[in-house]
């Protein structure tokens, strides 16, 4: 009997569970790797060879029948954010084995050697997509945030970069994921085929003001920093919407020194993200940005960029492939970008990539409220599955 996808992601449901129903298995973790663990079972069964890396990837790999031919590469990320959901990140590389046991089970070998991976600190330790950007390649020796964090988790700047693997072997990559928005479960459609990932756009941006007594300080002689930082966050949400309806800018982090009741906030520090398929927009945001904050009198703002990670499209025929395999199987789909990154978006910087999204219930993500019905698991898994026997009939 094949190891269904519901199955599998209930064995990873053991880990990192919270009180509450939501999951956290930060990169590097105990939980993370008790999910590597999880993971390296059922490649076992599937009679993988199974290697980690110093940056916490697990990596299954099941020979073809031809070994000269590329290898078609699937996975996801098994970290998740801090009280996320079950599927996000975990679904893709479940999902994957249960195509593999879904060929098993019908005694197909591929030509093609096929391999999983488990990518780790895919959320946001050391800048997001660590895991897959250290196995393309895509951390600079000098990366802030890889020097400055590594050894946090017992590994050296070296030992990252010598995780960069040989992609000319690689025919493909194809990930499968929960779609994180509400499109797919609001018009009722079964499967997303993505077009392309959206480049994300990180700046560390701190409001310089004076700190002084809440209470004798009169109002019109304050710099505070907060209420700078907050109307400079007002007017980049504004700017968002005018430059374009489909950019997304988002303030998640704030810190506030010196962080006591009563002392108005000298220094406040704040993370500004945007995305869009197109740098040409995140720029103008960006620009637009900076240029509406020396309007903002109670305060001096600094602009640090922390992280680019560029957007990508994915690979046109196997875009077809996957719609072929979709009308087979008579499930609806629609082609749509995908405004959540992943760690497909590190591979198609180097090969060809394709994902399939499955709905997410009222489109929740990184929260506890995150959920997929079983037969969407299923129908993203029969997807990848069909992909794979029709990619294996080509070179
Ligand atoms: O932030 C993201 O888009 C991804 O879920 N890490
Ligand atoms: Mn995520
Ligand atoms: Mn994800």
């Amino acid at each position: 009997m094949a190891k269904d996808v519901v199955e599998i992601l209930k064995e990873i449901g053991k880990v990192g569970l919270n009180a509450d129903g939501s999951y956290t298995r930060n990169a590097y973790s105990k939980e993370f790797f008790q999910a590597v663990d999880v993971i390296k079972g059922f490649m076992q069964e599937l009679g993988m060879k199974i290697t980690t890396d110093a940056a916490g990837n697990v990596l299954g790999v099941l020979p073809g029948n031809k070994p000269e031919l590329k290898h078609i590469i699937m996975g996801s990320h098994l970290d998740t954010v801090e009280k996320g959901g079950l599927y996000d990140g975990a679904y893709g590389v479940t999902g994957a084995l249960a195509a593999l046991f879904a060929l098993k089970e019908k005694n197909i070998k591929l030509n093609h050697t096929v391999e999983v991976y488990g990518f780790n600190g895919e959320e946001d330790a050391l800048g997001g997509t660590f895991g897959s950007r250290a196995v393309t390649g895509l951390i600079a020796a000098d990366n802030k945030l890889l020097n400055e964090g590594i050894q946090t988790y017992g590994h050296t700047v070296e030992e990252i970069l010598a995780c960069k693997r040989d992609l000319k072997n690689a025919k493909c990559y194809l990930e499968l994921h929960i779609e994180q928005g509400e499109r797919l479960d609001e018009k009722k459609i079964n499967i997303g085929v993505v077009s392309g990932i959206v480049g994300i756009v990180r700046y560390k941006v701190v409001a310089h003001g004076t700190s002084n007594h809440a209470g004798s300080t009169q109002m019109f002689r304050r710099k505070d920093a907060l209420v700078g930082m907050s109307k400079l966050i007002v007017k980049g949400n504004e700017l968002c919407k005018k430059i374009d309806p489909d950019m997304v800018f988002t303030v998640g982090t704030i810190t506030c020194a010196p962080g006591a009741k009563n002392v108005i906030p000298g220094r406040v520090e704040c993370c500004f993200e945007m995305r869009q398929l197109e740098k040409a927009k995140t720029d103008a945001l960006i620009a637009a940005i900076k240029a509406a904050a020396p309007e903002i009198p109670d305060c001096d703002f600094t602009f640090e960029p922390e992280m680019y990670a560029p957007g990508v499209l994915c690979n046109p025929k196997i875009m077809e492939t996957l719609q072929t395999v979709a009308k087979t199987n008579s499930l609806s789909y629609v082609v749509m970008p995908s405004g959540a990154g992943h760690d497909a978006e590190s591979m198609g910087h180097h090969i060809p990539i394709g994902m399939i999204f499955v709905p997410s219930k009222d489109g929740f993500s990184h929260c506890k409220e995150e959920w997929t019905s079983d037969k969407d698991l299923q129908n993203g898994v029969k997807v990848m599955s069909g992909a794979l026997e029709l990619l294996d009939k080509e070179a």
